[in-house]
């Protein structure tokens, strides 16, 4: 049986020695800041341990572009190797005990072996994903001029049995939702009926609607373009909300933020999906340009964090049914996935924490004063608090990484994964390249 290398605890708390002097001199110096501002650190460290985001299990293998994908040493090459790796992540970071598949590409033999390979690891499952814009070989009807909104009725049906397919694995494997996301659109003016297709689209999903268990939700993901590069069915988070409606209180919009042309405002659309009681979730990640998939945090964190003050506003006012799901979506052409994903991970706890560090009475008061300038500086206050020694902390209690990428690159895990996974032709299994 050959053997599969793990990074242990006692290898992680030998590895934060380095580091924990320095780190509690600088949590010490912050507990007597924000002790200043009346905020006690030790609830911050609590949101910390309690904040938690889905890895994608598309996301730690090597993505790629339709010029070229340059896979990694030691890439996954089955859904059990892409769960070694999430297990990973958990272990040092400590936020990301759930994974999100993608149907068919982990579609497992035996959902009860995948369950227990997973809860093994303290791993369980967030929300399935279909995939309706590749065709898989030997399929029937093919996803070229649509799915769910294709004008041929055999074809939609095949998209929606995939989705109920998706769905009754899911419930298998003890996930609670289920996601859609589809290319559906038209390259051309003319090519399609836009009224039509989104009446087309409702009539799928209704189908979809009724497989949904009661206690689950299905999130309906909008893009604005890619694969469509003229019109896109559901392009917006306006046509996502109208369905979400339309189709029922099990149905809600689910935030992918790269999904927006250039300078959209995202917080804004956050804070409408709020107040509209249809904010599902979030596939977290950011872009420079166009649905980049690049990590968390590295291209807008200040967007990052004005998206986080509105969902903390939210939590805060304990909306009634704010329960939204945090996901990463992101693709890594040119870092170590494990790594991109455990620094996005902590990107959006630090974004959390510093949205709990706005002095919203504050912000409330000025706001009424009409003082813009102090609106800006007191949510910049927060901004600019380096939380690191929080983060830190909270990982080291919950028996996680100070330094989780340190730790990590002093574990030689992957050079350990390049020889237990040779390559092999298809280095990793199927997934965007
Ligand atoms: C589409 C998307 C969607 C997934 C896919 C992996 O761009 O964001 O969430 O199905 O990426
Ligand atoms: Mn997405």
């Amino acid at each position: 049986m050959a053997t599969h290398f793990e990074i242990d605890e006692d290898f992680v708390s030998e590895q934060n020695k380095k580091s924990k002097a320095w780190v509690e001199e600088d949590f010490d110096h912050l507990a007597r800041k924000l002790k200043r501002q009346g905020v006690d650190i030790e609830a911050l460290v609590a949101k910390a341990q309690d904040f938690r985001v889905a890895v994608p299990s598309w996301g730690v293998g090597t993505g790629g572009t339709r010029f070229a994908r340059f896979p990694g040493l030691g890439e996954p090459r089955n859904i059990f190797e892409k769960l070694e790796d999430c297990g990973t992540i958990f272990k040092l970071v400590r936020s990301t005990s759930a994974i999100s598949l993608h149907i068919p590409w982990d579609k497992p033999d035996s959902a009860t072996e995948l369950r227990e390979f997973a809860a093994n690891l303290g791993l369980h499952f967030d929300a399935m994903n279909s995939n309706t814009f590749q065709d898989q070989p030997g399929q029937e009807h093919s996803y070229r001029f649509g799915s769910l909104t294709h004008p041929d009725p055999a074809t939609r049906d095949q998209a929606i049995e995939h989705n109920i397919e998706c769905i009754e694995l899911g419930r298998s494997l003890g996930s609670k939702a289920h996601t859609v996301w589809i290319g559906d659109g038209g390259n051309f003016p003319g090519q399609q009926h836009i009224r039509q297709t989104l009446e087309r689209y409702l009539e799928s999903m209704g189908r979809i609607y009724q497989a949904v268990p009661d206690d689950w939700r299905l999130f309906i993901e909008h893009k604005f373009y890619e694969p469509a590069f003229y019109s896109t069915v559901i392009n917006d988070w306006g046509v996502s909300y109208y369905c979400a409606r339309e189709l029922g209180p099990k149905a809600f919009c689910l935030v992918d933020l790269g999904h927006h042309a250039p300078n959209v405002n995202i917080e804004m659309i956050v804070a409408r999906l709020i107040q509209f009681g249809k904010l599902g979730g979030f596939h977290f990640n950011d872009s420079k340009y166009g649905d980049d998939d690049l990590d968390s945090g590295s291209i807008k964190p200040f967007q990052l964090f004005l998206i986080f003050n509105e969902l903390v506003d939210a939590e805060l006012d304990r909306i009634p049914g704010f329960n939204p799901t945090y996901m990463l979506d992101q693709s890594h052409n040119v870092t170590d996935p494990v790594e991109s994903l455990m620094m996005s991970a902590s990107e959006l706890v630090r974004a959390y924490l510093q949205a709990h560090l706005v002095d919203r009475n504050l912000l409330s008061q000025v706001q009424e004063d009409c003082d813009p300038l102090m609106a800006l500086a007191t949510l910049k206050q927060a901004f600019t608090t380096d939380v690191a020694p929080i983060l830190a902390v909270a990982r080291e209690r919950a028996g996680g990484a100070i330094d989780p990428i340190a730790t990590y690159r002093a574990s030689s895990y992957r050079q350990h994964k390049t020889k237990e996974r040779p390559v092999t032709k298809v280095a990793t299994a199927s997934g965007i390249v």
